[in-house]
Formats: C-alpha cells, sequence, structure tokens
C-alpha cells in the first residue's frame, strides 16, 4: 500500500495522522505537486488531485473521506469513527465540517495568489469570512463529540491547522479560547507532530 500526497495538503495530513494514531506510520507516502500535473499522480488520479491511496493489488482510490473510510472499514487498530449510531453522525459531520472549511479556504487562498490586479476582492472576503464562520462552529462540534480520540478531532485540528499555516490573518484564538486550548493539545500530539506541512506545494 502506497499514500499518495503532497507535503503541504490538509487533505493528505488528516490520512497520515490517521494512519499514525491507527498503528500504521509505516505505510508508505510519496509525495507530488498536484498543481503540476505530474504524470506519477495523473496516471492514478486522473484529476490530478492528493490523497490517493494505492493498494497493493493496483486499486486506486481518492478523495480523503473515501480513504478514510477504507482504513477504518480494512485497517486492524483502534477505531476511529463509531461503527453505529448518533456518535458516527457526529464524527462524520464533522469531517465534513472540517473539509468544508478547507475547500472554502483553498478557494481563497487560490485566489490572493493570482496577480494583485488580477484578484477579486469579493470572492477572497466571502470565503475567508465563511472560513471564520466555520472556526466559530467547531467548538460546539468538539463539545458534540465523544471525548476519545476519533476522526471528527483529527479533521478538525488538521483544518486548524491548516487556517494557521495559510490563512494566519485570520486570528480565532482570542475569540475562542476554549478551541484554542483543545487545539493546542492536539497539536501536540506526535501524529500532528511528525506531519506538520512543510511549504513546498500550493495548497
Ligand atoms: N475532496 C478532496 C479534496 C482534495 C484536494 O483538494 N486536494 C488538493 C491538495 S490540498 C489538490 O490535490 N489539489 C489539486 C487540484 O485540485 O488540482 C479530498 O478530500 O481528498
Amino acid at each position: 500500500m502506497k499514500l499518495i500526497g503532497s507535503p503541504a495538503s490538509p487533505f493528505v495530513r488528516k490520512i497520515r495522522v490517521l494512519l499514525i494514531e491507527k498503528g500504521h506510520g509505516d505505510v508508505d507516502v510519496e509525495m507530488h505537486d498536484p498543481w503540476s500535473n505530474p504524470p506519477e499522480l495523473t496516471a492514478l488520479n486522473p484529476f490530478s488531485r492528493v490523497p490517493a491511496l494505492v493498494l497493493s493489488n493496483g486499486v486506486v482510490f481518492y478523495d480523503s473521506k473515501l480513504i478514510a473510510d477504507y482504513i477504518e472499514s480494512t485497517m486492524q487498530g483502534p477505531r476511529f469513527v463509531p461503527e453505529a449510531g448518533a456518535g458516527r453522525w457526529f464524527v462524520l459531520q464533522a469531517q465534513a465540517h472540517a473539509d468544508n472549511m478547507l475547500d472554502v479556504g483553498i478557494r481563497a487562498l487560490l485566489e490572493r495568489r493570482r496577480p494583485a490586479d488580477k484578484q477579486i476582492k469579493d470572492k477572497i472576503m466571502r470565503d475567508e469570512l465563511a472560513v471564520a464562520r466555520g472556526i466559530s462552529s467547531c467548538a460546539k462540534i468538539v463539545k458534540g463529540l465523544e471525548p476519545k480520540l476519533n476522526l471528527g478531532h483529527i479533521s478538525l485540528a488538521v483544518a486548524l491547522g491548516w487556517v494557521d499555516f495559510r490563512l494566519p490573518h485570520i486570528k480565532w484564538r482570542e475569540k475562542q479560547p476554549s478551541l484554542a486550548a483543545w487545539y493546542q493539545d492536539m497539536r501536540l500530539r506526535p501524529s500532528m507532530q511528525s506531519t506538520i506541512p512543510v511549504d513546498s506545494a500550493k495548497s
């Protein structure tokens, strides 16, 4: 099995943290810059997006939600998504919330990276306001999760880490002290420390 990723991608980081927490930190990770359409990646994922998971029989799965589901369903180790019950839906909703925050955040980042005279400021403002609203709901979402570490926690922590990394002008800690305290504990986990994003790819 091999994970295709990029050193900056929060969706890849979510999967790497999940693998480490589950006891599979030894899975190979091959890094590419998805934004440059490398043939090694487009041969596996025609959309040139990471993460992609290549199984030992050559089957490829992409989209981090599917990959997380595959890991949870087939790999040994503690569970990070409850099998059934309300807890399952809260965890998956937390993951969806975090992924949405990243989708709009990445859209804002890409717009910011266009030449200044071509940027559409309204678009940046709208998307960054959505990220800020998303962060405002995080504390409540964390409260609704069971305390045992799960994929919801991992997804939210990775999304907050990405905001700090790429949109640091969104200063959320002062308005969200309890979330900041929670995130500080998450941030210090070895799985998070060993996957800190590196500024070598666009997102
Ligand atoms: N919904 C996808 C999003 C993946 C995604 O947006 N990956 C970015 C890197 S953070 C990417 O590969 N972008 C390249 C592109 O869209 O061309 C997932 O959850 O895996």
